[in-house]
């Protein structure tokens, strides 16, 4: 009789068909180096795990707002003159304390303060980090979509940081994303050449996990996202546009549906993922724009254009403009590559 055949010492394990890569964690991508250059090396991981921090730290405060009656006011003001909510001050206390505790962020610029916030003792820090801790607040009190934006720059040489060392062209990016506190919490982040990425906060684990890989920005929309509102104090030229994008004319799609949360954020994160455009143009009450340059047009420009998209002021790529002042306002339109463009033809006068 043959004899029974020995028993392998170990069973061979296959994995079960290979997964796609959704579903790891923020961590592993940014470890792994799928995030591109410099994601690669330590500092630029640990910052960028630092601003994941941040989020879920932010996060768990907005989701009990409603609960820790933080929707009221705090009654102050912000360099901005706009009254500030206690989530503003909550948010950007929190990502205060945690570039603070990490040497390799040497200094940062909040829309909730005038000056830098130079870390002592972080003079060496390779990064400085601009962010609008909360964007949206108006918003807060109705529970509508609100947002955290941020962008990373390198900091050259070993002296403590100075306000001119922000003073850098958005295409100097290292890093830009924002966090959407929506029906989920969602992290979008980009190094720029490597593809925008999407992870979405699964409070079971406490981990953003990979959810939209390598987001593309459609070339042509069917929604536009401005504030209707302002059309009084609109330039000539933003008045045609907005005419034009509301006209008849099955060829080109329009009339374009018209979409406006009020949060840049939420606003901005539609116009990424489904295409079309939003524009917060210069008007007669705010002459520069109202959005500001360094942490809010600057890192979804980044973003824009990692994605396929476009950005400008309307006559000018804002990735090319050489910030001045910390706090600056700039027009604003983004979104799909030909819409932006019409956009830009109606500036520039030639429709
Ligand atoms: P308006 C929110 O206050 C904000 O700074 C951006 O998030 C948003 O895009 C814009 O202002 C909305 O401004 O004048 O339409 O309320």
């Amino acid at each position: 009789m043959a004899s029974t055949p020995e028993k392998p010492a170990t069973l061979s394990w296959t994995p079960p068909t290979p997964r796609s890569r959704v579903g790891i964690t923020l961590e592993t991508y940014i470890l792994d180096g799928m995030m591109g250059s410099p994601a690669a090396t330590g500092t630029f991981t640990s910052v960028l795990n630092t601003l994941s921090l941040g989020a879920k730290l932010i996060t768990a405060h907005v989701r009990r707002a409603g609960l820790a009656n933080l929707l009221g006011l705090t009654g102050q003001t912000n360099i901005q003159g706009e009254q500030v909510a206690k989530l503003d001050e909550e948010a950007n206390e929190i990502l205060l304390t945690v570039f603070g505790s990490r040497h390799h962020c040497a200094a940062v610029a909040t829309e909730e303060m005038e000056q830098i916030v130079a870390f002592p003792k972080h003079d060496k820090g390779k990064y400085l980090v601009v962010f609008d801790p909360l964007d949206g607040s108006s918003n807060i009190d109705c529970n509508a979509s609100i947002g955290t934006i941020f962008g990373v720059l390198r900091k050259a040489g070993d002296q403590a940081a100075t306000e001119g060392d922000f003073f850098q062209k958005g295409r100097d990016l290292v890093a830009a994303g924002y966090v959407l506190y929506g029906s989920s919490t969602m992290l979008v982040i980009t190094t720029g050449k490597s593809g925008v990425h999407g992870f979405t906060y699964d409070p079971t684990v406490g981990e953003f996990l990979l959810s939209h890989e390598n987001i593309r920005t459609p070339q042509k929309g069917n929604t536009y996202s401005i504030n209707e509102g302002n059309a009084s104090r609109w330039t000539d030229d933003v008045t045609r546009w907005n005419q034009w994008i509301k006209g008849e004319d099955k060829e080109s799609g329009r009339p374009y549906g018209q979409r406006y949360i009020g949060t840049l954020v939420a606003d901005a994160h539609r116009t990424l993922l489904k295409g079309g455009v939003f524009a917060y143009p210069a008007d007669k009450k705010s002459p520069t724009g109202k959005l500001r340059l360094l942490y809010e047009a600057n890192p979804f420009a980044f973003i824009l254009e990692a994605a396929g998209g476009k950005a400008s002021t309307g006559r000018e790529r804002i990735l090319d403009i050489q910030p001045t002042a910390l706090h600056q306002r700039v027009p604003l339109v983004l979104g799909s590559y030909e819409d932006v463009d019409a956009y830009e033809q109606f500036m520039r006068g030639e429709r």
